[in-house]
């Protein structure tokens, strides 16, 4: 079984050394429920040597979960997921994914109710990690993330008590620092930043350097190499900048995402419907790219 995840001194931990995750963030499971499979996730395990799995689910886009979704089948898909996670020794982030919405209190209600419901079905999961908010954005500042994590963390606790939490930080999560200035007052907790190489470049590296040299609890749960769009190219050079910076501060990193829309963030090429064995021309650039770093991500924490 997966030891449980510890927060020390700002690192990431398994309670006694540090850990590192890696891997990939599913889309939204209304989306793309095929890569929610055994054979999906185990190749993300033996192929791609990774160690975690990010299940996003919109709260509004497309069928959200608060906009008319099947609340029922969403969660089903979830259990799934952590299941087979689990399985595998694969460590799963369940990502309550506002994004138009803004602002976390908007579904408050919404949120308390699954996240209850989530915590006790898994309360018995070391596996089983709580992200209560992907990107607050626009109205959703740091005072409100923050009113919302205070309703949110204790329902979680409640029935998980030791479970890592993550939480979005304002500006679609690149705003790190506010959490460094004003810190939640719940203990393993970690703080989201995000980053698309081609638009969020050295100035948010230099935040990010900063405040885990403060110690703050960083967890890079989305990246990718192209535009925060999505699309445009992607910039091979500032992505080896941040893959750098990524490795020497030894932070864990999720990558967006699994599907093949065409999107330059999507990691299958356009149409591909393969679920494992992905061959090099069944992946687009930006899924190369990111396949040989958690490779090389795995060759180093396997070397250590
Ligand atoms: C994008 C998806 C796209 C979908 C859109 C919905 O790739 O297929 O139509 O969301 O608005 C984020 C968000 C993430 C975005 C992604 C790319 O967390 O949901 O996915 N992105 O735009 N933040 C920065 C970039």
């Amino acid at each position: 079984m997966l030891k449980k995840l510890k927060v020390i001194e700002g690192r990431l931990t398994d309670g006694e050394k540090p850990v590192r995750l890696f891997g990939m963030s599913t889309h939204g499971i209304a989306w793309h429920p095929e890569y929610v499979c055994e054979e999906t996730f185990r190749a993300l395990k033996k192929e791609w040597k990774t160690n975690c799995i990010r299940i996003t689910m919109y709260t509004a886009e497309f069928r959200g979960y608060c906009m008319g979704g099947d609340k029922e089948h969403l969660k089903e898909i979830i259990e799934k997921g952590v299941n087979i996670a689990e399985g595998l020794d694969m460590y799963v982030i369940i990502d309550w994914h506002i994004l138009s919405d803004q602002d976390p209190m908007v579904y408050v209600d919404e949120a308390e109710e699954f996240f209850a419901d989530m915590s006790a079905r898994f309360a018995d999961k070391n596996n089983v990690i709580y992200e209560i908010c992907n990107e607050p954005n626009g109205s959703g500042t740091w005072a409100r993330v923050r009113e919302y994590a205070d309703r949110i963390i204790p329902i979680i606790r409640k029935n998980s008590p030791d479970s890592l939490i993550i939480t979005g930080t304002p500006n679609w999560s690149q705003d790190i620092h506010c959490a460094l200035d004003q810190p939640l007052a719940h203990s393993n907790v970690m703080y989201s930043l995000h980053f698309y190489a081609a638009t969020h470049k050295r100035t948010l590296r230099q935040r990010l350097d900063r405040c885990v040299k403060a110690k703050l609890p960083v967890f890079i749960n989305e990246f990718n190499l192209c535009e925060a769009s999505g699309k445009g190219d992607i910039d091979v050079e500032e992505a080896n900048a941040w893959f750098d910076l990524i490795d020497s501060a030894g932070l864990s990193c999720i990558s967006w995402c699994l599907s093949n829309s065409g999107d330059t963030c999507a990691v299958f090429a356009k149409g591909c419907t393969k679920l494992s064995n992905w061959e090099d021309s069944d992946l687009k650039d930006s899924g190369r790219m990111i396949r040989d770093e958690f490779l090389h991500f795995a060759d180093e924490e396997n070397s250590k």
